[in-house]
């Protein structure tokens, strides 16, 4: 899946910007262009725009709509990309159905035919989340119900864009590498309904190091990507009519019993679980937001971060390669449960999730699959994986994920006690996310240590896979002070991840810590969360907290 670029074959037109907006029926069709709409932004999330709760909190559809004129020339094909919208969309040329998605976090790629001089675009957006959907939730009294914990933001939440490519063209490259003693062979595979195909490689300063056609192509001395020195080559695919560059690294992954390894190297993975959430942007992607969040990064001394709990934007997946960020990426498959422990009658997680889940993976892997960053899949976030139905599904979802994807894979658990998983075995690192002296024993923080030692201890003899803890934190207000420490306050808070450092440290297995989270962000309502989640190392302004200067030094000599 290439991302639409501009070159002498191919053009791009981008509609972010200012659109028309309103809240809609079901049964709403866009035949005429709509009114008593009001102006919305793309891309963002309409929640924290609005000034009304109703809107804000409306559960259902809603219109977005813009009209536009391109350049209409020949012998082009047109197409429509939209990053991505939360979640479901249905989408109108002139009052006309083109296509849509049952998804959101990933892009939707329509074909535009019959341009005229001024055109129509409508999209229908649908924010209900049900068992069949993912992220999973359900409809009760009128209240959108889901077991996860960040806010269901709703809007188009990337950028929306009209491109151009030639009728014969390059659709897709896939790049894959291998070092070989001085050499590296690139296997270059173009999909494209073009006769002549020629690949070059360049490196960093734009040198032609390599020439071919489909199928290899060797790289004499070639420069790995790590975090270190992410090194980025371009593979350039001419044919005789269009022209594609794509940034790929050389860069070699593999798991054993006791570790990750880059490129032959031991990795120990230090860094966050995120979020996409701004204030007032809510998801909407933003340049200067992720510019900080890196340059943040950067200075903490991280080296990597799980896409929690779906699929970031293309645009910080770039950063990620030419940063050096190791990243896990994750589908929004969060909070899913069987429901045997509940009393929710027959609306449950079933085949037709399982469906989508495999779909999404697929999708994600397709528009992945050259960044040199991505390291490993993450299947899902904190399912109930001790319920029945885990087990068959997980299988069924993992072995799935094998046949498109040939990075390491992982599925982030909670359960707690080892012996319940029904998982475990299916994956081949595993992802711990554990909370003692927070939501167990909460307040006591001579618990964590002892607690979370053990626990990784026993977890590493009897799996003997490595191990990160994904995820430990503890809310934090900004500005509270408290000595002696109390929840809340940023004593606490750096003390809590102490704890939990001393345990990491003195665990076999352990290869990695992801602090939850690096930011504060928005939540649904609910009697813990005043004004969101507080676990940010950052406030959601992406201003330090008191901790922030320990972990940075911490990760400094880690
Ligand atoms: C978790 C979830 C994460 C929550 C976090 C918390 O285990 O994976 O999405 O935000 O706990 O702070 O409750």
């Amino acid at each position: 899946m290439l991302y639409p670029i501009t070159n002498k074959y191919r053009d791009v037109y981008s509609l972010s910007g200012l659109w028309q907006f309103k809240a809609v029926d079901d049964g709403y069709i866009p035949s005429q262009k709509a009114t008593d709409t009001t102006f919305m932004a793309v891309p963002a999330s309409m929640n924290e725009i609005v000034t009304e709760r109703a809107i804000k909190e409306h559960i259902g559809k809603l219109l977005y709509e813009k009209t536009f004129s391109v350049p209409v020339r020949e012998n082009r094909i047109y197409r429509l990309r939209i990053g991505a919208t939360s979640h479901k969309c249905e989408v109108y040329l002139n009052g006309k159905y083109i296509g849509g998605s049952n998804y959101g976090f990933l892009p939707v790629d329509l074909l535009l035919e019959g341009l005229q001089e001024e055109n129509r675009l409508s999209i229908l957006i649908d924010n209900r989340l049900s068992f069949q959907t993912l992220p999973p939730g359900m409809i009760k009294d009128g209240q959108q119900l889901y077991n996860h914990d960040f806010y269901n933001f709703t809007g188009i939440h990337r950028d929306v864009l009209v491109y151009t490519v030639p009728e014969k063209h390059v659709e897709d490259i896939t790049v894959k590498t291998v070092v070989e003693g001085d050499y590296s062979q690139i296997s270059v595979k173009v999909s494209t309904n073009c006769e002549q195909v020629l690949c070059s490689v360049k490196d960093a300063d734009g040198d032609i190091v390599g020439r071919g056609g489909q199928g290899l192509i060797k790289v004499k001395n070639p420069k790995p990507w790590s975090c270190e020195t992410p090194y980025l080559y371009t593979i350039v695919v001419e044919t005789e009519c269009d022209k594609y560059e794509e940034k790929f690294g050389i860069r070699k992954i593999h798991v054993d019993e006791k570790g990750f390894y880059l490129n032959d190297k031991p990795v120990y993975f230090k860094g966050f679980g995120m979020h996409e959430d701004f204030n007032i942007l809510g998801k909407g992607n933003n340049t200067a937001v992720n510019v900080r969040d890196f340059g943040l990064l950067k200075w903490m001394n991280a080296n990597s971060f799980r896409t929690t709990h779906y699929p970031y934007s293309e645009e910080i997946m770039n950063l990620a390669d030419e940063y050096g960020f190791l990243v896990i990426d994750e589908v929004p498959a969060v909070g899913m449960h069987w429901w045997d422990d509940y009393n929710f009658g027959e609306d449950k997680v079933n085949a037709e999730t399982a469906v989508l889940h495999k779909e999404m993976i697929k999708v994600l892997m397709e528009r992945d699959k050259n960044h040199p960053s991505v390291v490993m899949l993450s299947v899902a976030n904190e399912p109930a994986s001790h319920e029945e139905n885990a087990g068959e599904y997980f299988k069924d979802v993992i072995s799935y994920a094998r046949t498109v994807c040939d990075l390491p894979i992982t599925l982030v658990e909670f359960t707690q006690f080892r012996e319940n998983s029904l998982v475990t075995d299916l994956v081949d690192v595993v992802c711990i996310n554990r909370y003692y002296g927070w939501y167990v024993n909460h307040a006591c923080i001579e618990v964590v240590y002892p607690s979370l030692k053990e626990e990784l201890t026993d977890y590493y003899n009897a799996v003997k896979k490595p191990i990160i803890v994904t995820e430990f934190g503890a809310d934090t207000i900004e500005g509270n002070h408290c000595l002696p420490s109390e929840t809340f306050s940023e004593e606490f808070q750096e003390e809590y991840l102490i704890e939990n450092f001393k345990a990491i440290d003195e665990c076999e297995g352990c290869i990695g810590e992801h602090i939850w989270n690096f930011a504060d962000f928005k939540t649904k309502e609910g009697i813990k969360r005043a004004r969101g989640n507080r676990k940010g190392v950052f406030t959601r302004e992406r201003q330090p907290k008191m901790c922030a200067h320990y972990v940075r030094r911490r990760w400094k000599n880690k």
